[in-house]
């Protein structure tokens, strides 16, 4: 139910459109992030753009189509489409695994409003905006990493605001005029700062509140069980991880951008203490707060000192024990991330990350010494110069390392594949020769189709010199199955968990083998009956696979939301919305006294 006709619309897709009907092993793709394979979280740009627009006078509304699609069976997102009549439509193709989804939505979209301008925006439609424009159901793509105020100025001009400027000015549009000739505005707007957005959870649940439609704005499917709050230190990135998409490099390229974009470290230490109004779950502190020098790290900590609730941090190299005793100084509840990616120097360094094992074992140590609550160390498979064997030899560090720091259950390693996609605009995409990559796509349509294929291993979009997908595949269960192993035995998952875990991969692999036997000895009739079968089992074993998502919750004692708190605000608003309906005939008088008086 919608309350006033919204001037935009947000809508954010499923990965694959219809997922519910399509039989495909999705595989460990998710298994780190909090979305399940449908990747049904929407980009964070979705909450500060819609703020920023309503700031500036425009109504805004955010539907997580995808959640909204896996937590009802019988949803069916067409008629509710067809039953809005905003301005405009803002799909995110933020995520390459959305391309899929987000066309299929566009397309739909156009079926039911043929003259409602469909605007796409985010990383992968930067990227592909040239491809993408030429889709009959895609008007407007408006690029780079700020599109808060292009699109403020593009939807100023859909709407007809006095003022509003010409298609040709607005910065960083691609659009197509009347004839259907596509232009690229030039991508001018680039804020060296990120101090003109908002990132306000209580925005989100004031509008789901007025929008009566709680389920259409959850970010992701489990949001309101572990509800996990992000803060954004800052937009780009200082490191150049070579199969990252949002590396330095890479947002020079896509972006323009030469340094990242911060937020003022007092800024973000309010954002902190605002998720807490509203939440008792994690605030994730997005972006390594030493990227911007030790006095924005200090300068954040002070202004954050004495917060009590849970926070995670990220660092992206190792830190100095003074660092991490500032971090302990000021946070009672942290928790640290920090991905080693292999144990092998060669392979880190090939990646990007030229430091050794050494100097992150110190920080491991110290870390704990001076009271992380918990720390989690992630690798991957995938890498340039990592064969099968060193995946394994992984294993036995993460076991090596539990022995020598885990003992009380604080440190947990994990290991995922880089999948499904290599990111376009990473380094190794942009030249795979010469970081050892195979590509299977590239271009966005391309990724569209390979997400329709039967399983995770005909999706990649990748092999490397040192693995094929088969081998890649098999080595990514493999390593997960001997992990999950090594986890039960000290104590961080327990045995009932570790078991259940152990079957489901088994469950993965023969799934994987009996479609790759599918694929060859039926025919196209007989493979679909043959996965429609195969339905079922392939949804369970699709939720979580190498290990259980669960372990990368942070503990949260208590109701996770804060409900009084919540209600009390939208009172408040209540209250505050009457105020100033019953004072309005008064304060249109108002100016007139005020003039009279001065
Ligand atoms: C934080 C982060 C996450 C968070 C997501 C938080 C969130 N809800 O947005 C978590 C950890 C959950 C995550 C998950 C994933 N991530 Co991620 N993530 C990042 C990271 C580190 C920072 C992103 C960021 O700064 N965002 C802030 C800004 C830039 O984006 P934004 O505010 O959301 O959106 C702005 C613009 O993009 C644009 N925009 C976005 N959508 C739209 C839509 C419209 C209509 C318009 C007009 C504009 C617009 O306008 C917004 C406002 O200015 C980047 C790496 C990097 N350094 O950038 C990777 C990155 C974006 N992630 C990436 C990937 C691949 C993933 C996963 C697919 C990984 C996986 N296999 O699990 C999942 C997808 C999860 C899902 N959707 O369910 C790739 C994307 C490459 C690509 N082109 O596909 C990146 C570049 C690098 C990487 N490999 O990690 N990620
Ligand atoms: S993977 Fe590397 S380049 Fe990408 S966001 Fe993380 S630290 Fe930055």
């Amino acid at each position: 139910m919608i309350f006033g006709r919204a001037d935009l619309v947000f809508l954010h897709a499923p990965s694959v459109y219809d997922f519910r009907k399509h039989s495909i092993l999705y595989g460990p793709v998710s298994d780190l992030v909090p979305s399940t394979p449908v990747f049904e979280m929407y980009p964070i740009g979705f909450t500060t753009m819609a703020e920023y627009l309503e700031r500036h006078g425009l109504r805004v509304r955010i539907l997580n189509l995808a959640v909204r699609m896996l937590t009802d069976d019988e949803f069916d997102p067409e008629p509710l489409i067809a039953a809005l009549n905003p301005a405009a439509f803002g799909i995110d193709l933020h995520w390459l695994p959305h391309a899929h989804g987000a066309l299929a939505i566009a397309e739909m979209v156009k079926r039911h409003h043929p003259h409602t301008p469909v605007i796409f925006g985010g990383f992968s439609s930067t990227y592909y905006h040239e491809e993408l424009i030429r889709y009959p159901y895609v008007d407007y793509v408006v690029r780079g990493d700020s599109a808060e105020e292009p699109l403020r100025q593009l939807m100023s001009h859909l709407t007809g605001m006095r003022g509003a400027p010409a298609l040709k000015d607005i910065p960083n549009l691609t659009w197509r005029d009347r004839e259907g000739e596509a232009h690229t505005n030039p991508l001018t707007y680039r804020p060296d700062n990120l101090d003109h957005v908002m990132l306000d959870y209580r925005y989100v649940v004031r509008a789901a509140a007025r929008d009566l439609d709680l389920g259409s704005y959850v970010p992701f499917k489990d949001w309101m069980d572990y509800p996990i709050m992000a803060a954004l230190s800052c937009r780009g990135c200082t490191q150049s991880c070579v199969i990252c998409g949002g590396s330095a490099a890479a947002f020079k390229e896509m972006h323009g951008r030469t340094r990242p974009a911060f937020r003022r470290p007092e800024m973000l230490a309010a954002d902190v203490r605002r998720s807490a109004d509203m939440s008792r779950g994690p605030v994730f502190v997005l972006g390594d707060l030493r990227q911007a020098g030790p006095n924005y790290a200090l300068r954040f900590f002070n202004s954050v000192r004495g917060f009590k609730g849970p926070v995670i941090l990220e660092l992206f190299s190792p830190a100095s024990r003074e660092f991490l005793q500032q971090a302990a100084d000021a946070l009672s509840n942290f928790t640290l991330e920090v991905s080693l990616e292999s144990h092998d120097p060669v392979v880190r360094h090939a990646f990007g990350k030229p430091y050794g094992n050494e100097p992150m074992e110190r920080t491991i140590a110290d870390a704990l010494d001076v009271g992380a609550r918990r720390l989690d160390v992630f690798f991957m498979s995938g890498l340039p110069q990592q064969t099968a064997e060193s995946v394994m030899g992984t294993i036995d560090y993460c076991e090596d390392l539990l022995r020598r720091f885990g003992q009380d259950g604080r440190l947990a390693p994990f290991i995922s594949p880089l999948a499904p996609f290599l990111d376009p605009g990473s380094r190794a995409f942009e030249n795979p020769d010469e970081h050892g990559y195979r590509l299977f796509a590239h271009t966005l349509e391309e990724h569209r189709r390979r997400l329709v294929a039967p399983s995770w291993k005909y999706v990649l979009n990748y092999e490397t010199r040192w693995m094929t997908r088969d081998q890649l595949v098999d080595v990514t269960y493999a390593a997960g199955r001997r992990l999950n192993q090594v986890k039960a035995q000290y104590g961080l998952v327990a045995a009932a968990q570790a078991q259940i875990t152990e079957q489901r991969i088994d469950r993965a692999v023969a799934l994987m083998a009996e479609i790759d036997r599918l694929m060859v000895q039926t025919t196209p009739a007989e493979f679909s009956l043959e996965m429609a079968r195969l339905k079922e089992e392939v949804d369970q074993v699709n939720m979580s696979t190498v290990c259980e998502k669960r372990e990368l919750e942070v503990g949260v004692s208590g109701p996770k939301l804060r409900y009084s708190q919540v209600a009390q605000m939208l009172i408040q608003d209540t209250l505050h919305a009457m105020g100033r309906r019953l004072l309005s005939p008064w304060r249109r008088l108002q100016p007139v006294y005020v003039s009279q008086d001065s």
